[in-house]
């Protein structure tokens, strides 16, 4: 008997275009995250700031090439399977299947290359998890629509997850519709193709990109169970639980209304309405959502199977002016939280922190919950044979692993399984680096594009073989 169940999903997750490159082979379409580059412009681009829907001459864009999983799939899948993984969790570039997405019919070479990749995981027994959309859609549609701010992209949507679903049938079990879904507050181009114009009411924009996105995503459900009962289709949310500064109820207020901000939309999602705070918030600042007729009966009806989320970090919040001015984070912005150590990134490592997360998620929807990302991010120094004794990634999924193992044992937490970012080295969606690598498999590749995109296996490698092989087990390092 082990504690973690024994059908566990563990695994790693990578997304399209963060290692996929071939950005225009096989009649792919250009994409929002194409356009996005590595330097200190990355931020307002991806904030939808600054406007930016080409290739600029004096930039360098990252997922142009990424890690070319697209040519070297293959070889990469063995090396998961090497190390025992049950699922692999990727995402499916939409741009590949419609190149400008509004076309009448799907592009057969995107199909092609995913159910390649599928049969090649189906191979190993491996089980993908996808991600239906992670950050992208086709610049086309935000040149043409304004992306999700347009209800017209929830028919494309639409479209293309019918297009996937019947495909793909009997290939893959579990679909996330949408990466990150609250990201779309922080980082609007990423998470809805939004590009503000001058004195637009943002918030406005903001939660007619959030409602369309809500009824895709139900839409995406309903669609998904017809097509095949079997399926399970998940909500997936940035989640890091937000922690009052002091124990004055300002802070504790602060971080209340932080943790619901970051829940809001898979609130949705999971209990099928809008909560009553974001009802009354919307009002008192006259936004209105874009409802039309049968949405709200949709979205009651088709809530999602399990939550699944992202955690690295826990965040810190607090309701008291002065103490605001110091908060730090591009996307998420924190508070530093005196009793945590950071990475090199300053994303501060609270293992605790991720139990807690899971309680609170669990306790919010009572689903099961699946863990798909959580890693660090750190500076590797391979050596001459590319090989890195990478002990600081091993300490961090070691401690966070402990602590999943005791949310299942002490907490009772139903938990599906767990995916970690970055298996293989990729570029980071934050910063469009190479250099903050997450894998348990070294790339061969710099920030400016450089080297041969070899791959090795890392320390970590061997150790998370021995996790999946005991199942949760043996963490100790080797
Ligand atoms: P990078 C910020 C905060 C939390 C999650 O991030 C985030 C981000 C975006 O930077 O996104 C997720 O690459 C996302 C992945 C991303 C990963 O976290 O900035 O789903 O695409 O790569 C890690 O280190």
């Amino acid at each position: 008997m082990t504690i973690f169940p024994k059908d566990f999903l563990w695994g790693g997750a990578t997304a399209a275009n963060q290692v996929e490159g071939g950005y225009d082979e096989d009649g792919r379409g250009l994409a929002n995250v194409d356009v996005v580059p590595h330097g200190e412009d990355r931020y307002k681009i991806v904030t939808g700031e600054q406007k930016n829907l080409s290739f600029q001459d004096g930039y360098y864009y990252p997922a142009k090439e990424a890690v070319d999983f697209y040519h070297h799939y293959k070889e990469d899948i063995k090396l998961f399977a090497e190390m025992g993984f049950k699922t692999y969790r990727m995402s499916i570039a939409w741009s590949r299947i419609f190149p400008n997405g509004d076309e009448k019919e799907p592009n057969e070479k995107g199909l092609q290359f995913y159910e390649d990749v599928f049969k090649e995981l189906k191979k190993y027994d491996i089980e993908p998890l996808v991600t239906i959309t992670h950050f992208d859609i086709p610049i086309h549609l935000i040149k043409e629509y304004g992306g999700w701010r347009n209800r017209k992209v929830v028919d494309f949507y639409e479209k293309l997850c019918r297009v996937l679903f019947n495909r793909f049938q009997g290939l893959v079990k579990y679909w996330l519709t949408f990466n990150e879904i609250n990201m779309l507050f922080h980082a609007p181009f990423m998470g809805a193709g939004i590009v503000f114009e001058p004195d637009e009411n943002k918030e406005q924009v903001l939660w007619n990109a959030a409602h369309h996105e809500l009824v895709a995503s139900a839409l995406a459900t309903k669609i998904a169970h017809e097509v095949d009962s079997d399926i399970q289709v998940g909500c997936m949310v940035a989640a890091g639980q937000y922690y009052p500064n002091t124990p004055h109820p300002r802070d504790v207020k602060a971080a209340q209304d932080d943790n619901r901000e970051n829940y809001s939309l898979i609130d949705v999602q999971s209990r099928g309405e809008y909560p009553s705070y974001v009802l009354k918030k919307l009002e008192r600042n006259s936004i209105d959502l874009p409802i039309q007729e049968g949405d709200m009966k949709l979205l009651k009806e088709h809530t999602v199977d399990f939550i699944s989320f992202s955690y690295y970090s826990s965040r810190v919040s607090s309701g008291d002016p002065e103490e605001l001015e110091k908060v730090e984070g591009n996307i998420f912005a924190s508070l530093k939280n005196p009793y945590l150590d950071e990475s090199e990134w300053g994303w501060q490592i609270d293992p605790l922190g991720f139990r807690i997360t899971m309680n609170e998620l669990y306790d919010r929807y009572k689903k099961p919950l699946f863990v798909v990302e959580n890693g660090l991010g750190a500076v590797d120094k391979p050596d001459e044979n590319g090989y890195v004794e990478d002990d600081y990634r091993i300490d961090y999924l070691k401690q966070h692993i402990a602590t999943m193992k005791d949310a299942i044992e002490l907490d009772g937490i139903e938990v599906m399984g767990y995916t970690t970012w970055g298996c293989i080295d990729l570029v980071s969606a934050g910063t469009g680096e190479m250099k903050k690598r997450y894998g348990f498999i070294y790339v061969d590749k710099d920030n400016n594009g450089g080297g041969t995109l070899e791959r090795s296996k890392k320390k970590s490698f061997d150790w998370y073989k021995k996790v999946i092989k005991t199942n949760g087990e043996d963490l100790e390092t080797i």
